[in-house]
């Protein structure tokens, strides 16, 4: 298979409500879209890297630089490439997990639309449908949150993630478990906003029953995440940690986390995404599939892989809705609480080319 048309393209989304996190306010969604031609076929790559490094050390334009500079023109060298050879020839290259992924996703969108094959046959998906969670922002009152969790309750959301920081963790858990009671699914992301010298404040959540708390710690502190969940009853779930199933099973195996958060984005591809998924099964540890605002070509990705064996909790595997009043392809709407895995080729969305037009901030091509 050969690589022939590649295209960056930037796009800005605008959120239906900003959305807040410990480490900071978005109110649109910048990101960058990979489309490559391989054999004469289209393919599509989100990269999900935001415009700042501020979740990551990833950061858009970095993300862009690195395509261009060095990953597109590899993958070119490579002569005849698959999807599944992407990741060894960008080994040389360290780090850009996000711009890796983007790629990767690309050519193997193609690769499967040529051989008729969905992104779920590919991962191995055992459903046709996933239970989907929400991610909830950081709020300016408490009646506001509660407004927003009932929200989204009510649109049958059957897990509820509230972010968190230090000043907002407590009072907004407890509020949350009075008003919607101790049956609701309920967990927080806290986005490496705490120490290790705030684990008695995180013990203050141990009463309710969480189902877990993410990343509370710096992506780098493994031993402080194993101290940690020594002194707290919640069970701790690692995120921005986790880059790769090798980070994963060493997080594991020294009990820094008993869950993990899976994104394709944060670990290089989908590819590895599934190996962190079969290192979890080996060791009995559940994962979920994270999210990081995608459009609908990231979501249906998503989707197909949260519908894994090993995928025993609810995602944040949002439907469109949750972020965009449009999205580029067709949305993804709840029904019941779930989203159904598409089974077209690749996957099973393409851009819709108007509303692709429509939110397109540049296009580069890469000449061959
Ligand atoms: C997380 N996502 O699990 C992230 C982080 C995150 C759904 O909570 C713009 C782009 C804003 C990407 C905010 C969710 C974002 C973003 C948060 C990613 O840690
Ligand atoms: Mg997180």
């Amino acid at each position: 298979m050969k690589l022939t048309g590649v295209q960056l393209r930037r796009i800005s989304m605008p959120l239906v409500s900003p959305f807040r996190t410990s480490f900071g306010t978005q109110t649109a969604r910048d990101l960058l879209l990979v489309g490559v031609t391989v054999d004469d076929v289209e393919g599509w790559g989100e990269c999900v890297a935001m415009t700042s490094p501020v979740y990551s050390a990833e950061y858009l334009d970095a993300a862009a630089d690195v395509l261009r500079q060095f990953f597109v023109p590899a993958i070119r060298a490579a002569g005849s490439i698959a999807a599944q050879d992407v990741a060894r020839v960008l080994l040389p290259f360290k780090g850009h997990y996000m711009a890796k992924a983007a790629l990767e996703m690309a050519i193997l969108d193609a690769e499967l639309r040529a051989s008729g094959r969905s992104f779920g046959q590919e991962l191995g998906a055992v459903r046709d449908r996933v239970p989907c969670g929400v991610s909830v922002g950081i709020m300016d009152s408490v009646p506001q949150l509660l407004d927003a969790v009932g929200g989204y309750l009510d649109e049958g959301y059957v897990r509820i993630k509230l972010k968190i920081e230090p000043g907002w963790d407590t009072e907004p858990v407890r509020a949350v478990r009075e008003r919607f009671g101790d049956d609701v699914l309920l967990q927080v992301d806290a986005n490496t906003a705490y120490t290790l010298g705030d684990a008695r404040q995180l013990a203050r959540l141990d009463p309710f029953d969480l189902l877990l708390i993410e990343q509370p710690l710096e992506e780098d502190d493994i031993l402080g995440h194993a101290q940690l969940a020594r002194l707290i009853r919640t069970p701790v779930c690692l995120d921005e940690s986790i880059t790769s199933a090798r980070t994963a099973a060493a997080a594991i195996r020294l009990e820094a986390c008993s869950i993990v958060n899976i994104k394709p984005g944060r670990v290089g591809g989908y590819l590895e995404a599934r190996r962190i998924h079969d290192v979890c099964v080996a060791h009995g540890v559940p994962v979920w599939c994270g999210g990081m605002l995608e459009t609908g070509l990231g979501r249906a990705a998503n989707v197909a892989l949260a519908a894994l064996p090993g995928f025993t909790l609810p995602g944040d595997t949002s439907g469109s809705g949750r972020y965009y009043a449009t999205d580029i392809t067709e949305p993804f709407v709840l029904d019941g609480g779930y989203l159904d895995v598409p089974t077209g080729p690749g996957l099973g969305v393409t851009p819709i080319p108007d509303l692709l037009e429509e939110v397109t901030t540049s296009v580069e091509w890469l000449a061959g």
